[in-house]
């Protein structure tokens, strides 16, 4: 059946539930979303590994990235993967891996700027992360001519870095968690993104 419930849905991506639902347990980070989640506990396992097979992505490739700033990749992956709440900002994409993106996320400004302070002494070659690898080894290396970089040059703020990253995934905001008008990487507890979800569905109608 036809799915209009953007409250609660799933994008049509590579890894993604077809309907959100209950998931008994999640893996660490991921755990938070486990009363409604559009991940598999799979999913939210390898969401915690190294080159995992969700997308042989490689976080150390310009040395290894620091554990302060990777764990933000792994709440990423987790926010990405798993959350229901995402239907006001899911666009059909012409990608070989996956039919929808989410574009425009509005991210709460504390969760963007604390992940760019904890990446700021890492290393990296590329702005945007979705393309333009050298994957002749099976992982994304840095290609020719992409040197690695301090964080800083490559990302002189944290909204470049938000919104460069996965290419518009986020939008960089000044809103702060308690608005409701932003979305949350970070959250324990019920999910806070409904309600924010809910707020721009009835703003855009
Ligand atoms: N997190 C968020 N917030 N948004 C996302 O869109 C997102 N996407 C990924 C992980 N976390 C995310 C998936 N990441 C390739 C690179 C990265 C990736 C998925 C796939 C990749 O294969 N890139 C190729 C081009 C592939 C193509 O577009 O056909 C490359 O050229 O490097």
């Amino acid at each position: 059946t036809l799915s209009l419930d953007k409250l609660n849905m799933c994008m049509d991506a590579k890894h993604h539930k077809t309907q959100p639902g209950v998931e008994g347990q999640l893996y660490q980070q991921c755990s938070p979303w486990k009363d409604n989640a559009c991940c598999t506990a799979n999913t939210s396992a390898e969401a915690h590994d190294d080159n995992s097979y969700l997308y042989k992505f490689n976080w150390n490739h310009c040395g290894i990235m620091s554990a302060k700033c990777k764990q933000h990749f792994v709440q990423d992956t987790c926010f990405y993967e798993c959350s229901p709440h995402l239907g006001p900002w899911i666009q059909p994409v012409d990608q070989s891996w996956r039919k929808e993106r989410i574009l425009d996320v509005p991210l709460c400004k504390e969760d963007c700027h604390t992940w760019w302070d904890d990446c700021k002494d890492d290393l990296t070659c590329k702005t945007d992360w979705h393309r333009g690898w050298d994957w002749k080894s099976g992982i994304n290396q840095c290609p020719q001519n992409a040197h690695c970089k301090k964080w800083t040059e490559v990302y002189p703020t944290a909204k470049s870095m938000c919104e460069q990253i996965w290419s518009k995934s986020y939008l960089y905001t000044e809103l702060t968690k308690e608005s409701g008008k932003c979305m949350q990487l970070w959250f324990t507890g019920t999910n806070p993104n409904k309600k924010v979800a809910e707020y721009y569905l009835n703003k855009g109608c």
